[in-house]
């Protein structure tokens, strides 16, 4: 018997003063079971805090800051062979949290996120942050050979084994996309379920004062990956691309003097000297960076 019990689950909630989470959390017992773990991360006020006791769940008093320094503490707390989390606003449907633990749990994927951008009820998302949202997806997708279309959303179940890799990792502050983008660079499997978004109940947004420079946040994470990461393709491209300019403003100059037999616009030619030269360099730069994290790699795993 003990062979065929079902493998344990944890539920991570961040909350900040939200009246929804207590029906949330009843929904989420008759969707995955009275045996899963629930975990809220609470940042709120003591009055809040203690209303909380209420609801069963195990609670831990967040003393860092930001969704996802939340969400990592409730995740390191989580004793779950599949862990998830979900926004505790009633916003996120939690069906989708058995839809995406169903494809952890075949072996699909390391870590599922919900994308509500195919479930989207009147007025939950505004337009310009489903604009927003899908360049940052499709930046993710682009640079980390996935396909995801809503890297911003609050839910996911990730593997017990793909956490345990990036447990130590220090969130920094990109909300969920922070553990697509970890978790990704890695090499684990990130794939989608759709999920319905409905219009927050109570309250007001958490975020929503920074959501620039929070999408701007999220947008110089992934980039700075790519450039840590594949240094061969940005410093390649920007010096690729100088050089070209480059190499068209000098065909210019010389083409002009084989037709004039007069040396002019020196500004020009000096430009195009000085555009070959550097485009030149930032791609030898790439070459000799991506030549130098190729040793690093070999040398930390010597036995792949
Ligand atoms: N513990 C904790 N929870 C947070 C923090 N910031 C936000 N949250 C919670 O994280 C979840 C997402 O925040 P929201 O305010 O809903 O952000 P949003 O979904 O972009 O905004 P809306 O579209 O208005 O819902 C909610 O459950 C918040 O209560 C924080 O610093 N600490
Ligand atoms: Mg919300």
């Amino acid at each position: 018997m003990v062979g065929r019990m079902p493998k344990k689950v944890s539920v991570v909630i961040p909350t900040l003063e939200e009246e929804s989470v207590f029906k949330l959390v009843k929904q989420i017992r008759r969707v995955l079971g009275n045996g899963v773990e629930i975990i809220i991360v609470d940042k709120s006020s003591d009055k809040y805090f203690r209303r909380l006791r209420s609801t069963g769940a195990k609670l831990i008093r967040q003393r860092g800051r930001g969704v996802e320094n939340a969400v990592m503490v409730g995740l390191r707390a989580a004793k779950g062979e599949y862990i998830a989390s979900i926004d505790a606003d009633g916003t996120h449907d939690p069906e989708g949290l058995a839809e995406a633990l169903k494809m952890v749990e075949s072996g699909k994927a390391d870590f599922v996120l919900g994308n509500r951008m195919n479930g989207l009820s009147k007025g939950s998302m505004q337009l310009y942050l489903r604009f927003g949202n899908s360049i940052l997806s499709g930046l993710y997708s682009t640079l980390y050979h996935q396909k995801i279309h809503d890297v911003l959303t609050g839910l996911f179940v990730v593997s017990r084994e793909a956490f345990e890799d990036i447990r130590n990792v220090e969130p920094y502050r990109a909300g969920i996309a922070f553990f697509a983008i970890e978790l990704a660079r890695r090499g684990y499997t990130v794939k989608e379920v759709d999920i319905k978004y409905y219009k927050r109940a109570y309250g007001e947004s958490k975020l929503t004062r920074s959501k620039f420079a929070y999408g701007f946040n999220v947008a110089s994470h992934i980039v700075r990956q790519l450039r840590d990461y594949s240094p061969l393709l940005i410093f390649g491209l920007v010096g690729g691309i100088l050089f070209i300019i480059g190499l068209i403003l000098g065909i210019q100059v010389l083409a002009d003097f084989f037709a004039t037999g007069v040396f002019a616009f020196t500004g020009r030619a000096l430009l195009a000297f000085m555009l070959l030269v550097i485009g030149f360099l930032l791609v030898i730069a790439g070459l000799i960076l991506d030549l130098l994290l190729e040793i690093e790699r070999k040398l930390e795993m010597p036995n792949r």
